[in-house]
């Protein structure tokens, strides 16, 4: 079973994101845990303050080092060894499919969610094992991302997905983008589902599939588009 421990100041809005479909389902059958651990009940003054000032001037506040070790080290009282850390920021290493599938081996995940202008670095440097970043583009906070990475790493921990949700989709498996999908009915708003995905010619409909995702690749992605060709030796 993998634990996920998010050291956050909005603690609610994690759980309530993480608990509903799939993931809340994997949690009620006993596939992952999921704990919030509120940074602010590890505060030591009256106020519950946990930022404050940054040495050398300039904007916003900077979270403060204490609360932060206290509560992370609240979890690691709890469990064998040092874990795996990560503190969201867009500082970090771009996050992918590949870092999702390699971190849902891990048995226990610590995510460090910042606010205000950052985080005191030392504290960083005493915790941290990974800085993940999920995209070329500033939030508010870390919640946001520490909410996608789970739910990627969680649908591929073993027994998250159902053999009809399969975890290894079409889409990044050999470098390529899913197909479109159809329903009923045949035809809707005057607009027809492919002739060929109602013909029940499998070798057809498999040639249509991948031509789809090949040019969609081509079109949306240009750079996996390379990476396909690359590795179909051409
Ligand atoms: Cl991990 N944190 C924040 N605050 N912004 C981001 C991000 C992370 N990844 C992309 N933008």
């Amino acid at each position: 079973m993998t634990t996920f421990y998010i050291l956050t100041l909005f603690p609610e809005m994690v759980l309530d994101g993480l608990h509903t479909s799939i993931i809340g389902r994997a949690v009620k059958n006993e596939h992952l845990r999921i704990e919030a651990v509120n940074i602010r009940d590890f505060t030591t003054n009256k106020h519950g303050k946990v930022d404050d000032y940054p040495y050398g001037g300039g904007a916003g506040m900077v979270m403060q080092a204490q609360p932060i070790y206290d509560a992370y080290q609240s979890i690691v009282a709890r469990i064998e060894k040092r874990p795996r850390t990560i503190y969201l920021t867009p500082k970090g290493e771009t996050f992918s499919q590949t870092k999702a599938r390699k971190l849902a081996q891990e048995e226990n995940i610590v995510f460090l969610c910042g606010h205000y202008e950052g985080v005191d670095e030392r504290v960083l440097e005493e915790i941290v094992t990974d800085y993940v970043s999920i995209g070329d583009y500033v939030l508010t906070g870390g919640e946001l991302p520490a909410m996608v990475m789970i739910d990627a790493i969680s649908r591929m921990v073993p027994g998250v997905l159902s053999n009809q949700e399969s975890g290894e989709t079409e889409t990044f498996h050999n470098y390529l983008l899913e197909y479109p999908q159809y329903s009923r009915p045949e035809e809707w708003m005057g607009r027809k589902v492919p002739e060929v995905l109602l013909s029940g010619h499998h070798k057809n409909i498999e040639k249509w599939r991948l031509e789809q995702s090949i040019r969609l690749t081509k079109e949306n992605r240009p750079d996996l588009y390379e990476k396909y060709k690359e590795q179909e030796g051409d």
